[in-house]
């Protein structure tokens, strides 16, 4: 699945090559003048950071059933299916969670101004996920937010108007695949190619699945452009299925195009389907994989900060601040966005850890975050060290050095491939001025004796 996946971006990679080489060679004065396609891309690939939100039904038990967490991995956003494995939640009793679902202290201001304190530029929210149950009232269904719970607000509604408020972006993460709430939606491909052996699972019939479709899956996403204007779209499907065919891929996608003129589309709407780059506005990694170069067409990781997206009370692996901002910068050097997940605990707050990283992050990027928002990928190479970023600045370049690997034995940097020495080199948090020298393979920087941050350095490299 993994090298499937890395054997698909190579070939992305290729095709983008050759069209980008087509591009330039057929260009000319009239059509440069035209907006380009690309033009509705601009804050998205400017952004580099955005929020991701996994909060739901299956918050509410947050990965633990009967005193167990249980299933395939750690996705507590799967515990209909997951829990008293290899059974899975009876369906009748995992649709009473709804009669739980009461997070009375969620506040759209604190999450949008969180992920705003982080540095982010954009947000993300599961409106509905695998289980079907939808986040906003809508008509097309009783299972949601309020016609089934005590809660009984829109919780996408509020979040949309935080989202103005702030500047942020708002997007949605939409499952028109899988759907275990609805009749006709599909079930877990289980046995799963990529998965491994699991309990076999009943599928719908093409009849039944285009019945949901109609009824449900193509009505939702009308609402919810309708109701919240959304930016972009975030659809999952991340494994071969008889029910999402080329054609379903491709009025979906038209429904959204008939329907918005800026909303973007991901290219997990589809698994396997070529040329689905060429369709789509972003490609999307993935969960939780880092590709380790340059991709020309704008993509993206989502990622946990922990094992799981859904809040999980016995998940305690949290990684740390150093590696979240490890694959934010990696990805922005390499032309990607990176998309940090937070799993709301049932009260609707934030769970500490992500809190605590989250604030780490915004301290960092308060000070870093040039380096990253509207900066071009690595113009130079790969280091041993971290990643490169550059800007245009009118004169020349600047070139951000982002130091992961401090070095252990003295203190020069090799900056590998590097041609020219630079007019200024400093540290861009003390504005300590660093010397430089010219050597066989690029440019040697001599560091500070003390490191100025010990999760990563930034170093400002002003080119002529
Ligand atoms: O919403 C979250 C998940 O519930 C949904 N997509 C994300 C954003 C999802 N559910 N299942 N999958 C995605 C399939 C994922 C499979 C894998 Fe893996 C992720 C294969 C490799 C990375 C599972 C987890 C196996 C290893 C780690």
């Amino acid at each position: 699945m993994i090298e499937k996946t890395y054997t698909i971006m190579k070939n992305l990679i290729i095709a983008f090559v050759i069209t980008f080489c087509f591009m330039v060679v057929g260009i000319n004065p009239s059509q440069a003048q035209l907006p380009h396609e690309g033009d509705k891309m601009g804050w998205w690939k400017e952004s580099r950071f955005g929020m991701f939100i996994h909060f739901g039904l299956y918050t509410v038990p947050s990965g633990v059933y009967k005193g167990e967490t249980m299933g395939r991995n750690w996705y507590a956003e799967w515990i209909r299916t997951q829990g008293d494995w290899p059974n899975g939640i009876p369906d009748a009793e995992y649709r009473e969670f709804a009669k739980q679902f009461n997070p009375e202290q969620f506040d759209a201001d604190t999450w949008i101004s969180l992920a705003k304190e982080a540095g982010m530029k954009y947000f993300l929210i599961t409106a509905k996920h695998h289980d079907g149950f939808a986040l906003w009232p809508t008509k097309v269904s009783k299972y949601n937010v309020v016609d089934a719970t005590p809660f009984k607000r829109d919780i996408l509604g509020e979040l949309a108007s935080a989202c103005k408020k702030y500047g942020i972006k708002l997007g949605f993460y939409y499952s028109h695949w899988q759907d275990w709430g609805h009749e006709g939606g599909a079930m877990p491909p289980w046995p799963s190619k990529s998965l491994g052996t699991e309990p076999e699972m009943p599928q719908p019939t093409k009849e039944e699945f285009q019945k949901y479709w109609d009824k449900i899956c193509l009505p939702q996403v009308q609402e919810l452009i309708g109701n919240y204007d959304p930016w972009f779209f975030w659809f999952d499907t991340w494994e071969e299925s008889e029910q999402i065919t080329d054609e379903k891929v491709d009025e979906l996608i038209a429904h959204v195009r008939k329907l918005s003129d800026k909303c973007l589309i991901n290219s997990r709407i589809a698994f396997e389907y070529p040329g689905i780059d060429k369709k789509v506005d972003y490609l999307s990694m993935m969960d939780n994989r880092f590709p380790d170069g340059y991709i020309e067409k704008p993509w993206e990781t989502s990622g946990t900060m922990n094992r799981s997206w859904g809040y999980h009370l016995l998940d305690f692996a949290w990684k740390p601040t150093k590696e979240l901002l490890r694959n934010l910068v990696a990805n922005a050097s390499r032309n990607g966005n990176y998309q940090l997940n937070i799993g709301p605990k049932a009260d609707g707050t934030f769970p500490k850890p992500s809190i605590k990283r989250l604030k780490e992050i915004g301290t960092w990027m308060e000070i870093n975050g040039e380096g990253l928002y509207g900066a071009d990928p690595n113009p130079v190479a790969e280091q041993e060290w971290g990643y490169i970023t550059s800007k245009g600045t009118g004169e020349g370049e600047k070139l951000y050095l982002f130091v992961f690997d401090w070095p252990g034995e003295g203190n020069g940097l090799l900056v590998k491939n590097l041609a020219e020495v630079p007019q200024k080199t400093s540290v861009l948090e003390t504005g300590q001025v660093l010397e430089v020298q010219k050597v066989e393979k690029g440019v040697e920087i001599f560091l500070p004796e003390f490191q100025p941050d010990k999760n990563c350095t930034v170093i400002t490299l002003d080119i002529k």
